[in-house]
């Protein structure tokens, strides 16, 4: 057998490595007979030279294997789907999307992740609603798709094992931006979920992992290929992550525009997402005969109630308290008495007359982050209360003076160079014109 430096020699020096050989590394990481710091040597020479296609693909099986891989019931047999997004500011779309599917009659095991960098994760914001438990057993999450159809769940102790190694070695060895790693990561646990559909929701912009579109669609044909090749009806759609998704960013602040999303009352964009993004999949399940006929089942679900239904049994089997859950749920929502205010809140003003032609998400993201929303602070703790409410849209026109953001801060108070590069995120232009790109840009189906 080839020794673990033969192996690291063998990437390093740009070769391709054999199944056998990427077999013996993973199974070496799984069982922790590998020195961490082999581990880290293969992760660089893996980011340094690349994989080809045939690697990558055998890599992802690998990692899949490492542990558990679910299964479901033979009458679900076309139906279990799940969607993934390579991270957001403001990224709802799974707590509104996941309902709005178990409404058109699909299984939605989501497994989510936590926040990561700027980014937020699905699963702090459910955990702002008291009593959301994202911790559920293969045998209870199967429980919840029989009885409501959807779960938003955490990826459980037993599945894909050699992901969470490897994940947690890639963040300290700078090797997170890599696309075998990241196909190998992402598309591993989807195959371990068993679905038989899958979309992607690969974002480009100032906000996204990737900056430029063209990056940001090789990623995507290579996640295409390789959900493909691991036996799932998989596509990817391109949209662009510049700005905020939707009005909201912060943990309750989120769970809230989702709520009203799915009153009925969701801004524009979030919808467009939501719509896209099921319509694909219940066109590749069969559930529609063409993407806009999916897309309108989608809608209705949302828009007629059906989704917010489903939101509230899957909470319910969540472990919130049904008393939680119809205050949550009800036509006007007592969001207060449930989800924790923050204990204060300020208004930004806009400094001139004019357009509106850019809020950028990722100075706002960074800014929340480090007042408390998310988990880059030292502490690593979340304040679920932290957030910011968008108060302005692109394209209006401003006068000076008027609020553009409303700050939901605990204390100490945001420093003044705190505020003066939160405003450096608003762009007023006096003869500003805003052109009104598409969200959703580009859709990739499998070859
Ligand atoms: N999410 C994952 O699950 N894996 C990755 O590598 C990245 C995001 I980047």
């Amino acid at each position: 057998m080839t020794s673990m430096p033969d192996l690291i020699r063998k990437k390093r020096d740009g070769g391709a490595l054999s199944e056998e050989e990427i077999r013996t590394f993973i199974r070496c990481v799984t069982d922790r007979t590998i020195e961490e710091c082999q581990t880290g040597a293969m992760l660089m020479a893996i980011w340094q030279k690349g994989m080809v296609q045939e690697e990558i693909k055998t890599l992802t099986r690998e990692i899949m294997s490492s542990g558990e891989v679910m299964s479901w019931p033979e009458e679900w047999a076309g139906l279990v789907v799940d969607k993934h997004s390579t991270g957001g500011v403001g990224d709802k779309v799974s707590l509104v999307l996941a309902p709005a599917l178990a409404a058109c009659g699909c299984k939605v095991p989501m497994i989510s992740g936590r926040g990561l960098g700027h980014t937020g994760g699905t699963l702090d914001k459910l955990e702002s609603i008291p009593g959301f438990n994202v911790r559920q057993s293969t045998a209870q999450i199967q429980e919840i798709l029989r009885s409501v159809g959807c779960c938003i769940v955490g990826q459980t102790e037993l599945l894909v094992p050699a992901d969470r190694i490897l994940y947690a070695r890639r963040d300290v060895t700078s090797t997170v931006d890599s696309p075998p790693l990241i196909a190998g990561s992402i598309i591993s646990k989807k195959g371990a979920e068993s679905l038989y559909a899958l979309v992607l929701d690969v974002k480009f912009g100032r906000a996204a992992l990737y900056k430029d579109m063209d990056s940001a669609r090789e990623l995507a044909q290579l996640l295409v290929g390789v959900g493909t090749d691991l036996g799932m009806r998989t596509a990817a759609v391109l949209s662009r992550m510049d700005t905020v998704i939707g009005r909201c960013v912060g943990n309750s602040l989120e769970v809230m525009e989702s709520l009203e999303t799915l009153k009925g009352k969701g801004p524009a964009d979030l919808m467009e997402l939501v719509t896209a993004l099921g319509g694909i999949l219940l066109q590749m399940t069969d559930m529609a005969s063409n993407e806009l006929e999916g897309r309108r089942k989608i809608f209705d679900a949302v828009i007629g109630g059906a989704a917010l239904g489903k939101f509230q049994a899957m909470m319910e089997a969540q472990g919130v308290a049904k008393e939680t859950t119809l205050k949550l749920c009800s036509a006007h929502g007592d969001y207060h008495s449930v989800l924790k205010r923050s204990q204060h809140q300020m208004e930004l003003e806009t400094l001139s007359d004019g357009v509106v032609v850019d809020v950028c998400g990722l100075t706002l993201a960074e800014i929340l982050n480090k007042l408390g929303a998310g988990r880059s602070r030292a502490e690593g703790l979340i304040n679920h209360s932290v957030g910011a409410e968008l108060l302005v849209s692109l394209g209006q026109r401003v006068r000076k003076g008027e609020f553009w953001l409303r700050l939901h801060y605990e204390a100490p108070a945001p420093s003044a160079e705190q505020i003066s590069h939160l405003q450096g995120a608003l762009v007023v232009e006096e003869r500003g014109n805003y052109v009104v790109e598409d969200l959703v840009i580009n859709v990739l189906l499998p070859k």
